[in-house]
């Protein structure tokens, strides 16, 4: 019989195999540096109710996940407080755009770890248990155990949620695809800076019959696990 979500363009996953226990649910980046007032995208001037849009969508996901004892993980952009693990052509250009990377700003250093603006909102706090992934660059694979942690826990599929749809949540969808991983964005769990870049990165996955997965959104996926007796 199998296990699909009615997605675009095919019904996800490719085999039908969703269960808790393969699955999970990721959730990228949801921290004050990319949606909150004085972070780091405040800072440059986009408008923060475009990658706010997610944060009800994502919540009612991970409750309902949650409940149904699928894996959560989070992960969190950041840099190391001494910035040695901060490219210089990244810092240069955050200066150019005046929210250096590292600088002092309302909500502590910009995109420091361990400073406010680089914490996980409290709406999407990740509860005991849940693995939190600290990343320095916008995939989430490159310089982290991601990876690793699939692999141990049997994970073949991934549910991608969070900010930014074409920067860090393409990234890393591409490279989990690149792996072997059976990737789904949900579009309503999902945005961007710029709302034409954010449906343009949806169109994306979708081109070639499913070029990096397949595209979602919460409802379909909720419907989906809720049905099933897992
Ligand atoms: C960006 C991210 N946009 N989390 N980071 O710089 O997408």
């Amino acid at each position: 019989m199998g296990c699909y979500v009615e997605a675009e363009p095919y019904p996800y996953p490719f085999n039908g195999d969703l269960r808790p226990d393969n699955t999970v649910i990721l959730v990228i980046d949801m921290q004050t540096d990319f949606c909150g007032i004085g972070g780091y995208v405040d800072r440059m001037g986009y408008d923060l109710s475009l990658t706010r849009a997610p944060i009800e969508p994502i919540k009612h996901l991970l409750s309902v996940a949650r409940a149904k004892g699928f894996h959560i993980m989070h992960t969190r952009e950041g840099h190391r407080p001494d910035l040695s693990d901060l490219p210089e052509n990244k810092q240069w250009r955050s200066q150019q755009i005046g929210a250096g990377i590292g600088d002092l700003g309302p909500c502590g250093k910009i995109l420091v770890r361990g400073e406010p603006g680089w914490e996980i909102i409290p709406d999407l706090a990740p509860l005991p248990g849940e693995a939190v992934i600290d990343k320095p660059g916008k995939g989430s694979f490159y310089a982290t155990d991601l990876d690793l942690l699939l692999k141990r826990k049997g994970i073949q599929n991934i549910v991608l949620t969070g900010i930014t749809t074409d920067v860090c949540v393409h990234t890393t969808m591409r490279d989990a695809n690149d792996r072997g991983y059976e990737c789904l964005l949900l579009s309503d769990c999902t945005g961007a800076t710029d709302y034409d870049n954010h449906l343009a990165a949806l169109k994306m996955v979708k081109m070639q019959g499913g070029v990096f997965g397949a595209i979602a959104d919460s409802v379909a996926l909720i419907k989906t696990i809720t049905q099933k007796l897992f």
